[in-house]
């Protein structure tokens, strides 16, 4: 869709998401589009508000929870290339305000929310009117996360067969699961070395053990269905713990090679498997940075937090 003239104002919200199998690999990086299928949970009022505002001048101005952002490079360029997918080039420029109240510290990537949100806002600004699922594979063209971040609850990001992509989007899974949490454990906050866009391509292009990790997503996807499906926390809870760690393992045997753990990050590994031999089910993923996000039930929640004083937790299927 284009249009040239927007309306007065528009604002809207959603959700960040954490990956139960992860997206790591693009068979096309100008569309985003995956190698493997992905699967991840909302995280309910967590995430990035985005109000979009025309305003006066030759170019777009970009504020990232309250500081405004050079246009030079970083997350301000990716949405100025964004919004020109949707707008002609003599159409006003735009004031895009993005707040996320998101750990940021935590290692939650601001880029999915922040893209589903304005993806959403854009929509409304220029009155679009796209269905879910054009917004979701739209949102997928500024971060491939992001297409997931349009839906609330469990959510499945398709690949895809289609060269423009249009069919590689995100839907909504039916099922909700009450109890379980989320909890984010912020070890340290030092800078990750690489993002997720050039580590991902680091990895295709130069690790073996990544011809494998296709087939073990597929599985795992398989696995983590039927986990939803028979709420069996220890299978969702095992597939999701050894999907994190089979991806971590391409990433390692990247060249040059990509560790994302620090110290802290490995100490708290062993802490909750120690914590799980003594009969608690709880599991934890990582994504491309050195905290951990811990799965576990409400009914634990008490053990867990005592076991990790620090921990955040969320409750993606319980209402605020
Ligand atoms: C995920 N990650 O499934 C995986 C796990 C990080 C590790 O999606 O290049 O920021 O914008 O499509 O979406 C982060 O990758 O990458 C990510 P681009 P994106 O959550």
């Amino acid at each position: 869709p284009k249009q040239a003239q927007p309306g007065p104002q528009a604002s809207a919200f959603a959700p960040s998401n954490i990956a139960l199998c992860k997206y790591w690999g693009k068979r096309d990086k100008a569309l985003n589009l995956p190698i493997n299928p992905s699967l991840s949970v909302s995280l309910g009022q967590l995430g990035s508000r985005t109000e979009l505002s025309p305003i006066d001048g030759a170019e777009d101005r970009v504020i990232l929870n309250g500081e405004v952002q050079s246009l030079e490079g970083g997350f301000a360029a990716k949405v100025v290339s964004f919004l020109d997918l949707f707008r002609q080039p003599g159409s006003p420029r735009l004031q895009v305000d993005t707040h996320n109240n998101i750990p940021t510290a935590a290692g939650l990537a601001s880029s999915a929310s922040g893209f589903a949100a304005l993806m959403l806002a854009v929509d409304k600004l220029y009155n679009f009117g796209l269905s879910p699922e054009q917004l979701s594979a739209f949102a997928r063209l500024g971060s491939g996360s992001a297409s997931r971040s349009i839906f609330e609850g469990f959510v499945e990001w398709q690949m895809g067969v289609r060269d423009d992509g249009m069919d590689s989007h995100a839907r909504p899974l039916a099922q909700s699961w009450p109890n379980f949490r989320i909890g984010l454990l912020t070890l340290t906050s030092a800078a990750k070395s690489v993002g997720s866009r050039a580590g991902m391509q680091r990895t295709v292009d130069t690790a073996h053990l990544y011809q494998s990790w296709p087939l073990q997503a597929a599985a795992d996807l398989e696995r983590i269905h039927q986990a939803i499906e028979q709420q069996d926390f220890e299978l969702l809870g095992a597939t999701a713990e050894q999907n994190a760690l089979s991806m971590h393992a391409t990433m390692i045997a990247s060249w040059p090679p990509l560790l994302y753990w620090q110290p802290e990050s490995v100490a708290a590994m062993q802490q909750v498997w120690a914590l799980r031999e003594q009969g608690l089910p709880l599991y934890f993923t990582m994504d491309a940075g050195p905290n951990l996000k811990l799965l576990f039930q409400g009914q634990d929640q008490q053990a867990v937090l005592k076991a990790f004083p620090s921990l955040q937790v969320v409750a993606p299927f319980e209402a605020a």
